[in-house]
């Protein structure tokens, strides 16, 4: 014999369909705002993993950065990702040998750079920051013996 549900379980499970539709609609939709590119950037940075640094290209005005980590002073020369408060900051991720990640924590920005492909991504730079601080840029995906020192920094000025 087959129970006939009773009004209250009929409630109860279009009440939960309704929840979880909602949230699925809720967290579709801020996914791909999440991955939607600003219009207009403050600036484009074609951000290209090497073993074992970052190379960073600035197209406006034509410039190419290698960066050089010096992992007894803790301290990077040569380039940087240099941006400025409350600028909005597109980055292109690539790769020219293997898979590396550009992760800047400080900022939660992650993204994986693979040779091949290109990764894009765009993320705001506090507007209180303050002028001269300096975002610990890391790669984050296990590439070689020296993956430990891929690191650069994002400088704010
Ligand atoms: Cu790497």
């Amino acid at each position: 014999m087959v129970k006939r549900l009773t009004k209250y379980e009929i409630a109860w499970t279009l009440a939960v369909v309704g929840l979880i539709a909602g949230v699925s609609v809720y967290s579709t939709v801020l996914l791909y705002n999440i991955d939607a590119l600003p219009a207009n950037p403050g600036e484009y940075v074609e951000v290209i993993g090497h073993q074992w640094f970052w190379e960073f290209y600035y197209p406006a005005n034509n410039t190419y950065w290698n960066t050089s980590y010096n992992a007894n002073t803790l301290t990077a020369t040569g380039g940087a990702l240099w941006a400025t408060p409350g600028e909005v900051v597109q980055v292109n991720v690539t790769s020219v040998d293997v898979i590396h990640s550009f992760n800047i924590p400080g900022l939660g920005v992650r993204i994986d750079a693979i040779p091949g492909r290109t990764n894009h991504l765009a993320f705001t730079v506090p507007a209180s920051t303050a002028v001269g601080t300096e975002y610990l840029i890391q790669c984050t995906e296990f590439c070689g013996e020296f993956h430990g020192t891929m690191r650069a920094f994002l400088v704010v000025q």
